[in-house]
């Protein structure tokens, strides 16, 4: 039997007990975050695109399933939601070890009616399967309803403080439905088991996947295709860094002659030095210091 912590938080509660829950439980729910009107704002930018999808190519895509993307060029909601303080805070502190973070993905799911559950897995499986420490977390998602979720329409499952399980040997009898009101945000880990459900609805259950990844490994969506640079110059400079146009992780990322990307991107002065992000700097004097006290001490022994 699984324990669950207390997975349910209000919008104003402190980020450090929604994080710590989110640690615990694989997931977390903050309720009631935007208001209809915001999410219906969002939706009606974002219909022409879902209009045009098609229904997913598999049944873990889902055939009666679409995966809306582009979401940061699409939508002017979406581009604020990228950078919320919920978002940036929550997922800065579930990928704190690693010095930055950036965004992956937006996928806007429309679950049809019909649309059956999905093979309950980890997320963290799109890094071709790679076994992360179990105390490493990569990534950091927010599920944010469009629309009500409840076990009948298809909520996402969830097996409860399940990182250590495997999830090929996970059973559908241990996963949890998820309800949220439209406007409410699940956040979950990379490392979670979990799978959407069975929409027995005659409802579409709508929601939009923004996940977060640490800045050294690649973003699953492309968010350079989606943002080119004539796109992303109309951008402001938070929401850029965010998306990908700066140094991830000390050396990750650079332009042309070893340069700031932003700098490349709005043809500032050439002749920047390199500017490693503050926190990835300071890591590497870290390392540098260390190792150079080691080898002064060798010398010394020696
Ligand atoms: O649609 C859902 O509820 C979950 C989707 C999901 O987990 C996935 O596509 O990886
Ligand atoms: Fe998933």
């Amino acid at each position: 039997m699984t324990t669950i912590t207390n997975d349910r938080f209000s919008k104003d509660a402190p980020l450090d007990e929604i994080t710590s829950s989110l640690r615990s439980n694989g997931y977390v729910i903050v309720e009631n975050v935007l208001t209809p009107e915001t999410v219906d704002k969002l939706l009606s930018e974002m219909m022409p695109y879902i209009d045009a999808t098609p229904f997913g190519p598999d049944a873990f895509a889902g055939q009666t399933t679409k995966r809306t993307g582009s979401g940061v060029a699409r939508s002017a909601e979406i581009r604020d939601l990228v950078v919320h303080p919920l978002c940036l805070g929550a997922a800065g502190e579930l990928l704190k070890s690693s010095t930055e973070f950036q965004l992956s993905q937006t996928q806007l799911i429309s679950a049809y009616p019909g649309s059956v559950a999905q093979k309950l897995h980890k997320d963290e499986l799109i890094w071709d399967f790679f076994p992360f420490a179990t105390d490493h977390h990569v990534m950091c998602q927010f599920f944010w309803a469009l629309t009500d979720f409840t076990e009948e329409n298809g909520g996402t499952r969830f097996i409860p403080g399940s990182d250590a399980l495997d999830a090929e040997e996970a059973s559908d009898d241990d996963t949890i439905a998820i309800e949220m009101t439209k406007g409410s945000v699940l956040i979950f880990t990379g490392k979670v088991v979990h799978g959407g459900g069975t929409n027995l609805t005659d409802e579409v259950r709508r929601g939009l996947i923004l996940s977060y990844c640490a800045g050294w490994v690649r973003q699953e969506e492309n968010q350079y295709l989606v943002a080119p640079p004539e796109l992303a110059r109309t951008f402001p400079e938070d929401l850029l860094k965010v998306i990908g146009y700066q140094q991830g992780c000390f050396a990750m990322g650079y332009a042309g002659d070893i340069e700031e990307p932003m700098d490349v991107l709005f043809g500032r002065k050439a002749d920047t030095p390199i500017v490693p992000s503050q926190a990835a700097g300071k890591a590497a004097n870290n390392t540098a210091q260390q190792w150079s006290k080691s080898v002064a001490s060798r010398t010394v022994q020696g």
